[in-house]
């Protein structure tokens, strides 16, 4: 049986990841950070099954420390304080986070045990102002944010390791991807949630800010069957996994609200404060790539991505009015 760990495994892609090789037949190790609450949400179903582990990318012992407790076969690092806002108001945290967290964990790859096989989650807001159109794995880097110039950093450090150490080390370059299970401050899931919210009578309006900036948006458990498959190849590479369509942040909110029959524009409303201090206007990305040497192709469309969201979040907010009117009865 082999042993992975994921880092980042109370996240969005961290769940749907340690699912995926749960059922490959691997023991998980969920690496989580120390917090005065613990929130394991996403990952409750599978608690039993994954071995939880505390640690911090902040902290290099704790790195070192779990590699030689457990001896894993493969890493996935996902941590990362992965909210682009954020990053702007918290630009030295992001880039201890999310660009120094690789190092201390790749370090402590070399230092326990060079042959593991090790996966960073680099992102599409590297190419932040698009150099060309679509952005493939040879497309100049030109990050928008500090959590963009930090994935930047934590993406040539993986190569760097991989050139230098001769580590097993990849990189997916994946596009925007979304779940039900997605952070609720990230523009897909506001607006499948206030979707869902408004029909059923419990909210009146959504506040957002630029409508007109294109992504890139796939569905989060194919995308963590591309980060597998990077790790089972002959040689480490770079990938781009992404679905090749671009659309707007305003045509999500029309194919989002009018599943639910509702006319967006009568709900939204514009707030300044939601802007950006620099934007990123257009991903869009070629996976061919992946297709060709993975075998990896999206199974799920952008409009059924948004189907798939606002009827979790309808399904989700039914079953509280329904709680809160039998614990009122
Ligand atoms: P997410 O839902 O925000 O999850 C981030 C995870 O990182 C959480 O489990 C969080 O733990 C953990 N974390 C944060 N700081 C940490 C620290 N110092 N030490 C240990 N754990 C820490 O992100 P996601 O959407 O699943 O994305 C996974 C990874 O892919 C991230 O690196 C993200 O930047 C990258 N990425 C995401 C996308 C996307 O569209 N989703 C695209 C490209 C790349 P807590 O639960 O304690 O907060
Ligand atoms: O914004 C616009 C916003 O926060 C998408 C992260 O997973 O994907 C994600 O980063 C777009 C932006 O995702 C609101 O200005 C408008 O243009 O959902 P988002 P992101 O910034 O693309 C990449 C690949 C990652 O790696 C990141 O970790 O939507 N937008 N109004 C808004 N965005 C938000 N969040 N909230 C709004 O109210």
């Amino acid at each position: 049986m082999p042993t992975a760990l994921i880092t980042g495994v109370t996240g969005q892609d961290g769940s749907y990841l340690a699912e995926l090789l749960l059922k490959q037949g691997y023991k998980v190790i969920g690496m989580v950070r120390r917090t005065s609450t613990i929130n394991f949400d996403r990952i409750r179903h599978i608690q039993d099954e994954i071995e939880i582990v505390q640690g911090d990318l902040l902290d290099q012992m704790s790195l070192i420390s779990i590699l030689q407790a457990y001896r894993p076969q493969e890493v996935y690092n996902l941590a990362a304080q992965s909210f682009v806002p954020t990053s702007f108001t918290q630009p030295v945290l992001t880039g201890e986070f999310t660009a120094l967290g690789v190092t201390r964990l790749l370090d402590a790859i070399r230092i326990v045990d060079p042959s593991i096989r090790f996966y960073q989650a680099s992102s599409s807001e590297m190419f932040g102002k698009v150099r060309e159109v679509p952005q493939t794995e040879r497309t100049p880097f030109y990050p928008r944010s500090p959590y963009g110039a930090a994935k930047v950093y934590g993406h040539w450090i993986t190569v760097n390791y991989r050139e230098s150490y001769d580590i097993y080390a990849c990189s997916g370059i994946l596009f925007n991807h979304e779940s039900p299970r997605r952070g609720l401050e990230f523009v897909t899931h506001k607006i499948t949630n206030a979707a869902a919210r408004i029909k059923l009578g419990l909210a009146d309006e959504l506040r957002l800010g630029n409508l007109d900036s294109r992504r890139d948006w796939g569905y989060a458990r194919d995308y963590v069957r591309a980060m597998w498959l990077m790790l089972q190849q002959d040689s480490a590479e770079d990938y781009v996994v992404a679905t090749g369509e671009t659309h707007s942040v305003r045509e999500f909110l029309e194919e989002s609200f009018s599943h639910v029959d509702l006319d967006w524009e009568a709900y939204v409303v514009q707030d300044d404060s939601l802007y950006r201090p620099a934007e990123v206007d257009l991903l869009v990305g070629d996976a061919s790539k992946a297709g060709r040497q993975l075998g990896w192709e999206p199974t799920v469309s952008f409009s059924e991505l948004a189907r798939l969201m606002v009827d979790a979040d309808l399904a989700y907010w039914e079953r509280r009015q329904r709680r809160d009117a039998a614990s009122s009865a």
